[in-house]
């Protein structure tokens, strides 16, 4: 269960946090086997950060079908759920807990992370969920664990707060067969203010904490602004269907191991369309 503050933190930022959301025991038993995996099949060592291999990992993404990660539906996330989806008016995954891992380097800067492991020349602001569902209508929840402590700069997931607020109004405007596409609409967005191209492109900085000072804006009366999501081993941030956000370089000496979990709205009459997970790009 949320409490209002943090309801309320929800719907107006798009993200709230629920400090040590998880037990303990379950966070150490899904980190164990992310290292587990990480040494069979890249040779990376816990404990020898000389057999790290710097930026996101690659080729973990079907852990989350084994035993250890089902219980990160525990019930005090199942209740935040209802809390905001409704009591059964939400979809049972078929799986919990999602891995995200950035491992650092130090010879790597946040702008040549970006030019040379995540993207191009940009910085990829993205939704998990379509375009096409009722604006008023709360279509899902995201949620992203936080399976080791996270320091600012250190990889954690960067959002454009109140994002979620600009979207709900552009997609009043636009036609049908932009917010059909999940990539249509995502560049149609980011092309509709000037500030969206701007926290776009790449960071010419060795750390993103000087840059993400000053990315704020304020956009048809809505504030946005880029915040890091950061924190504790255990806790569990809560963000709307609609916050933009992005992976980001570890800037920091500690892996950064994260996990996410979208869940989504059961249809009601029609009304949501079912949810593509994968982007069209
Ligand atoms: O690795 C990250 O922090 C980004 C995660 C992400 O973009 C996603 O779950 O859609």
């Amino acid at each position: 269960m949320l409490s209002d503050q943090q309801c309320k933190e929800f719907f107006e930022r798009g993200f709230t946090r629920m400090p040590g959301a998880l037990p303990e025991d379950l966070v150490a038993t899904m980190a164990a086997r992310i290292w587990r995996a990480l040494e069979e099949r890249h040779g990376m060592h816990r404990h020898d950060s000389a057999t790290w291999i710097a930026g996101g990992v690659r080729g973990i993404g079907d852990l989350n079908r084994e035993p250890e990660f089902r219980p990160f539906g525990s019930p005090d996330i199942r209740s935040a759920i209802d809390h905001l989806l409704g009591k059964g008016d939400w979809q049972e995954p078929s799986t919990w807990g999602q891995i995200l891992a950035t491992f650092p380097s130090e010879q790597w800067s946040w702008n040549s992370l970006f030019q040379g492991q995540v993207d191009v020349s940009t910085i990829t602001w993205h939704t998990d969920y379509p375009y096409n569902t009722p604006p008023t209508e709360l279509s899902g929840v995201q949620m992203f664990g936080l399976l080791a402590d996270l320091e600012p700069g250190g990889g954690g997931t960067l959002v454009v707060e109140g994002s979620h607020r600009v979207i709900q109004e552009f997609v009043l405007d636009q036609s049908h067969e932009t917010l059909q596409k999940m990539k249509r609409a995502r560049l149609a967005l980011l092309n509709s203010h000037p500030w969206f191209k701007s926290v776009s492109k790449a960071v010419s900085q060795p750390r993103p904490e000087p840059w993400m000072a000053e990315q704020c804006a304020v956009i048809n009366d809505i504030p946005v602004a880029v915040a890091e999501l950061t924190g504790s081993a255990c806790d569990v941030y809560f963000t709307h269907p609609w916050l933009l956000h992005a992976m980001s370089p570890n800037c920091n000496a500690t892996p950064r191991l994260m996990c996410t979990q979208r869940i989504r709205r059961l249809a009601k009459e029609r009304q949501i369309q079912p949810v593509e997970y994968e982007e069209d790009r």
